[in-house]
C-alpha cells in the first residue's frame, strides 16, 4: 500500500520504529521543527498583510541587511526549540554565537544548525523562500555545549530537511534513509506525505548559477558553462536551459523533482571568503538530502559532505545535483 497522504508525524514515527534502540528524542525535535516552520509559513503568506515586508534596521553576522522576517523566523525557531528538551543547543545563520538552552529548560542530545529563511531576498518580490536545517548528534555529555561540539562533518548528520514556501508549502527530509517529499494542507494544518522517495536523474539538461558573475569564476566552471551555453553546437548531447531563483531551497527542489545542476562556485569576489553558502547550515543539509536522493554534491574539488568544519558561519563553494554533470564539472577540475 502506498504510503502517499501519510502526515508527516506517522511517517517520522514509522521511521523511528525501524531503529529499535531510538528514544523517540528525534521524533519529538522534528515533531517541534515541523511547528516551527507551519508558524513561518503563516507568517511568510501574511507579511504584507501584517507589515512585516522590508528591512529591519540591523545586520546579521554576515554583514547582510536583514529583512524583518529574517529575525521574526529566527526568533520563532528558538522559541519552538529551546524548551523542547531534545537540544544541547542552536546555530542560526542570522546570530552569530551559537544559542545556549536556557538554564530553566532541560538540555537533549541533539544540535541543530539553521538558516531560518534562506532566500529572503526574494520575500518583497514574492518567491520563494524557505527553512533549512541540519541536525548532529552532541559529543560527550554535552552538559556545557561549545562551538567546538557542532565542529562535525556532514557525514555526521542525523537529519537533514527544508522547507519551501512557494506556491506549496513543502517540507523534504531524509534521516539517511532516502529522501521524502511533504506539502502542507493548510485545511488541517499537517504536512501530508506527496512525493514519497525522491529520486534525482543522473542526467540533465538544465543549470542553475548567477551568470553576473561569470567573468569572476575559475577556469574549470568557465569551461562547463561555455559548454552548457553552446550546447550541441559545443559537442553537448543536447541545448541547456538556465534558471536562477537566487533561493536555494526553491533551486534544490526543483533539482529533487526534475534533476539539474546548481553551482555557486568559488569566484575571485569571493574567493577570500571561501565561497558564498554556508557549510553548515546550507551546504551541509542540502548535501546529504541530494546524496540520499542518487545525485552528488562537491566543492569542485571535494566532497562537502567531508569537509572538515572550522567555523559556524565558514562558506564554501557548492556544485550539486544530477550525479554526471556535477562529476563533469569535478573532472574539469581535476584536469585544471
Ligand atoms: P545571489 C540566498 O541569499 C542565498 O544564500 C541562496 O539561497 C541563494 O542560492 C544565493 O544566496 C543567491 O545568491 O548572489 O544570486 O544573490
Amino acid at each position: 500500500m502506498s504510503d502517499i497522504g501519510k502526515s508527516v508525524n506517522q511517517f517520522i514515527v514509522e521511521e523511528q520504529r525501524s531503529h529499535p534502540d531510538s528514544t523517540g528524542d528525534l521524533t519529538g525535535l522534528l515533531g517541534d521543527i515541523v511547528s516551527a516552520c507551519k508558524k513561518i509559513s503563516h507568517l511568510v503568506s501574511r507579511s504584507n498583510i501584517i507589515g512585516l515586508g522590508g528591512y529591519a534596521d540591523s545586520e546579521n553576522v554576515q554583514g547582510e541587511t536583514q529583512k524583518k522576517l529574517d529575525i521574526i523566523t529566527n526568533d520563532v525557531m528558538v522559541d519552538h526549540l529551546k524548551w523542547t528538551g531534545h537540544l544541547a543547543a542552536m546555530a542560526s545563520e542570522e546570530i552569530e554565537e551559537i544559542i545556549q538552552i536556557p538554564s530553566k529548560f532541560p538540555k537533549g542530545k541533539y544540535l541543530i544548525c539553521f538558516d531560518p529563511l534562506d532566500g529572503s531576498s526574494n520575500i518583497d518580490i514574492n518567491l520563494s523562500v524557505g527553512t533549512i536545517f541540519s541536525i548532529l548528534r552532541c559529543p560527550n555529555d554535552c552538559k556545557n555545549p561549545t562551538l567546538k561540539d557542532f565542529m562535525q562533518k556532514g557525514t555526521e548528520q542525523v537529519c537533514a530537511g527544508f522547507t519551501v514556501y512557494g506556491p506549496a508549502t513543502m517540507l523534504i527530509l531524509t534521516t539517511g534513509n532516502g529522501v521524502n517529499g511533504f506539502t502542507l494542507d493548510s485545511d488541517v494544518g499537517e504536512f501530508i506525505l506527496t512525493h514519497p522517495n525522491m529520486r534525482i536523474p543522473k542526467d540533465t539538461a538544465e543549470f542553475a548559477i548567477n551568470m553576473s558573475n561569470q567573468r569572476f569564476w575559475d577556469a574549470p566552471v568557465q569551461k562547463y558553462i561555455e559548454e552548457c551555453l553552446k550546447g550541441t553546437e559545443g559537442g553537448r548531447e543536447k541545448n541547456f536551459n538556465m534558471r536562477w531563483v537566487a533561493s536555494m531551497v526553491a533551486e534544490v527542489y526543483r533539482v529533487l523533482t526534475r534533476g539539474g545542476i546548481f553551482m555557486y562556485p568559488i569566484d575571485s569576489k569571493i574567493a577570500k571568503q571561501g565561497g558564498k553558502l554556508r557549510l553548515m547550515y546550507e551546504a551541509n543539509p542540502m548535501s546529504f538530502i541530494i546524496e540520499q536522493a542518487g545525485g552528488v554534491s562537491s566543492t569542485g574539488k571535494g566532497r562537502i559532505l567531508d569537509i572538515q568544519p572550522e567555523s559556524i558561519h565558514q562558506r564554501v563553494p557548492v556544485i550539486m545535483g544530477s550525479k554526471n554533470e556535477v562529476e563533469k564539472v569535478v573532472r574539469y577540475h581535476q584536469q585544471d
